[in-house]
């Protein structure tokens, strides 16, 4: 064979275009590398209290970041606030921040923060974005778990029955069940009758006409109150009590109890038993008629 028959592959045009195309583009689109960190340092709160993220972008990469922009969506239904001139929130949870031009190793760092409420139950998922004009965009999360109370309460008589001469017990007991702490605790009693005692004494209680207020404070997780009243009455009667309880997050909730006084034998409940009790209680034993109170 002879050497004019071997065939030499030619440089392709293509390949040169590509070539040159990359010598060029180290000075006109050379790339960065940015890192993206989100963190939180309020992992877990109870609703009510405020929640922090933190963004930091950082070029990591050998030439400056041009542009660099931070976004984040930050989560809804609640407002709120940075700490970073170069960053902005729009309608209450959409952050920006125009961080220009970093060098290689600098960093822009801004802070979030918001007041949670007893909506805000659950988990609160969040990632930022950062952005160059010559670098890709990068992306990290963070989560915060906002813990709720739950308040329970129930209100019990010491006796279903008791006479007018007599004491007469309630017991108003409350317990937070929830993983979260209940804040500012309240307990409103509606007395029917008489005036109360708190048995045991018991602080933070205010009566008024009709009713005592009891400010609780807070309740931790499975903390709970047992608040006793107690009445010498001498009216007989059937009665009612209710009691409602309520945080600065939570919702109200109210039990209530019933309750009589009466004398034994006192057919028409007030308070004295005469011979007409006998004959109510006869008529209503064999006539039907109005049942004995
Ligand atoms: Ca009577």
């Amino acid at each position: 064979m002879r050497e004019s028959d071997v065939v030499r592959p030619a440089a392709s045009p293509f390949l040169l275009l590509v070539i040159a195309a990359l010598v060029v583009g180290r000075g006109a689109f050379a790339q960065t590398l940015l890192q993206v960190t989100k963190l939180t340092s309020t992992p877990v709160v109870s609703a009510g209290e405020a929640v922090i993220f933190s963004v930091i972008v950082q070029n990591v990469g050998a030439i400056t970041a041009t542009d660099v922009l931070v976004t984040d969506t930050l989560p809804g239904g609640m407002t709120w606030t940075e700490n970073n001139s170069a960053c902005s929130i729009s309608l209450a949870r959409f952050l920006t921040c125009n961080f220009g031009n970093l060098p290689p190793g600098a960093v822009g760092v801004v802070a979030v923060s918001a007041v949670t409420d007893r909506n805000d139950c659950g988990t609160l998922d969040n990632t930022a974005t950062g952005s160059a004009s010559n670098a890709a965009s990068q992306q990290d999360s963070a989560s915060i778990t906002v813990n709720c109370p739950s308040l329970v309460v129930g209100a019990f008589a010491s006796a279903a029955v008791s006479r007018p001469d007599s004491a007469h017990g309630l017991t108003i007991a409350l317990r937070n069940t929830g993983p979260g702490t209940a804040k500012g605790v309240t307990l409103d009693v509606a007395l029917p009758i008489g005036n109360y005692t708190l048995s045991p004494p018991m602080s933070g209680c205010v009566f008024t006409t009709g009713k005592v207020s009891c400010s609780v404070g807070d309740l931790d997780p499975g903390e709970g109150r047992a608040v006793g009243l107690v009445t010498f009455s001498g009216q007989c009667g059937t009665y009612t009590a209710t009691a409602d309880v309520g945080a600065s997050n939570h919702d109200d909730v109210s039990d209530e109890v019933s309750f009589a006084i009466r004398q034994a034998g006192d057919a028409d409940g007030n308070c004295d038993v005469h011979v007409q009790d006998v004959f109510r209680l006869i008529n209503f034993l064999f006539a039907a008629g109005a049942p004995p109170v």
